[in-house]
């Protein structure tokens, strides 16, 4: 992509009205826009951050065995009123009549649509257990959104809902889930601890809050600091293999959030404590049958008795992430993305537009990189150096390639690695060697 051609609207002054750095950072690498109180349009830089994360989401849920679909966003309010939910939901839920005076309403969550569609298609224990996502944008009309898409009125989750015959099966899947999400946030370069939850209006008695520790987190949360030390389950992990005990690696250590802390039972010794607070990027909850009793989600077990189908949901907050991602990675010149989810893997800078020599070998490098399908936003404006040099580290994108006349005389250019400053020289010729030596997708450096 050329910078020239690129509407990406940075701006040099902190807008007064975001109070925390990712919102303040999002603005100004015009990432997004607000269109009116806790809602917001995405530029071209964050919605490719967006779909990125999208991407890693969707594969991690894929290998898990979920099943991708897409449900509407305005649900029918009947749905709600056969759950219990519809009164229950109070003003967070926006409510919606069509031209017929049917009461309708934008989702703030799915347990009853999925529910009523599986009731309807599966009838019989051969058909289970299924697992089924979808990445889709929910309504929820907080009194208090702030903090850009950190708490927004209109949000983007991913969330599945899994169903299974028993109880036995319906802790398998949740325990997939469990280790999936760790898997996924570890993709997005966060270290995301669970922690024992609060089920609020979704209901159940199981739920893991994920949590990413950082002081601007709108959760006070209370863990033991050995969890920050354990190891993600790798690549190519079996889920039908050891499930239970690499859940128990986990849980076998304190964490809770405020609602859920209980001093007394608390025994990490005061130095192993960590008391901070926390950003929350995912939930999971298991809660049985609610749902599917009051919804008629029943099938047949192998010996033809009627049962309720038992079930889990499990949400991440796609939208929120990009924040959240920006808090605990970012120094005072701007973001620092993982490589995972830049939006270009390289910055390309140009500082001499308009000369022959150096146009030339900025285009052979540029071209270079769409040859090997890296993604590569090259600055080609006619701009001061300070200016480039001030954009592309607010933006944020993990390699920067400076094109200077200096270095120009013995071929080489200058290779700066965003996240620590670190800068070498690099010969023009080698760097299709040095692109083809990186992988430039899901791995962190
Ligand atoms: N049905 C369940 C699981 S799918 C559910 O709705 N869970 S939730 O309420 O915890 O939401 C899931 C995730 O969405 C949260 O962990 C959080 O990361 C994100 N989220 C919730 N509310 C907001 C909001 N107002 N703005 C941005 N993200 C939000």
């Amino acid at each position: 992509m050329r910078r020239s051609n690129l509407f990406l609207p940075t701006l040099k002054e902190n807008p007064t009205e975001a109070q925390i750095v990712s919102h303040r950072l999002m603005m100004r690498a015009g990432m997004i826009r607000q269109s009116t109180a806790g809602i917001y349009s995405w530029l071209p830089m964050g919605y490719r951050v967006l779909q990125k994360i999208c991407k890693i989401v969707r594969e991690e849920q894929d290998y898990s065995g979920a099943q991708e679909i897409l449900m509407p966003t305005i649900q029918s309010a009947d749905l709600w009123r056969k759950s219990g939910r519809y009164e229950d939901y109070g003003k967070e839920m926006l409510r919606i009549t069509d031209r017929h005076n049917r009461e309708m309403l934008y989702g703030p969550t799915n347990e009853e649509l999925i529910t009523d569609i599986v009731s309807k298609d599966i009838t019989s224990y051969k058909d289970l257990p299924k697992n089924l996502y979808h990445i889709q944008w929910k309504f929820r009309d907080e009194v208090r959104p702030r903090f850009g898409v950190m708490r927004g009125r209109e949000f983007l989750m991913k969330d599945n809902y899994s169903f299974d015959l028993n109880y036995e099966g319906a802790k398998r899947s949740y325990n997939k889930m469990f280790i999936s999400y760790l898997r996924t946030f570890s993709r997005l370069g966060l270290k995301a601890i669970p922690m024992a939850a609060d089920t609020g209006p979704i209901g159940g008695d199981l739920s893991h809050e994920f949590i990413i520790l950082a002081d601007t987190g709108e959760s006070e949360v209370f863990c033991d600091s050995r969890l920050l030390d354990l190891e993600i389950p790798s690549e190519g992990i079996d889920y039908n293999e050891n499930l239970q005990s690499m859940v128990d690696n986990w849980t076998c250590y304190y964490a809770a959030t405020d609602e859920k802390h209980e001093p007394h039972k608390c025994t990490v010794p005061d130095e192993m404590l960590i008391k901070a607070r926390g950003i929350e990027v995912g939930h999971i909850f298991y809660f049985g049958t609610k749902y599917s009793q009051k919804m008629n989600a029943f099938v047949q077990d192998s010996e033809g008795n009627k049962v309720a189908i038992e079930m889990g949901s499990y949400g991440i907050g796609v939208s929120r992430l990009v924040g959240a991602i920006i808090e605990s990675s970012h120094d005072e010149k701007g973001i620092i993305w993982p490589e995972s989810i830049a939006p270009w893997s390289i910055g390309l800078i140009n500082l001499n537009v308009g000369d022959p020599e150096s146009d030339e070998i900025c285009e052979k490098i540029y071209s270079g990189c769409n040859k090997y399908s890296v993604d590569m936003l090259y600055d080609d404006r006619n701009e001061r150096a300070g200016t480039k040099f001030a954009d592309m580290d607010l933006i944020g994108l993990p390699w920067q390639i400076i094109v200077g006349p200096r270095g120009l005389k013995t071929g080489v250019v200058e290779l700066k690695r965003r996240v620590d400053g670190e800068s070498k020289e690099m010969l023009v010729g080698d760097i299709p060697e040095w692109i083809k030596g990186r992988s430039f997708c899901d791995k962190e450096y």
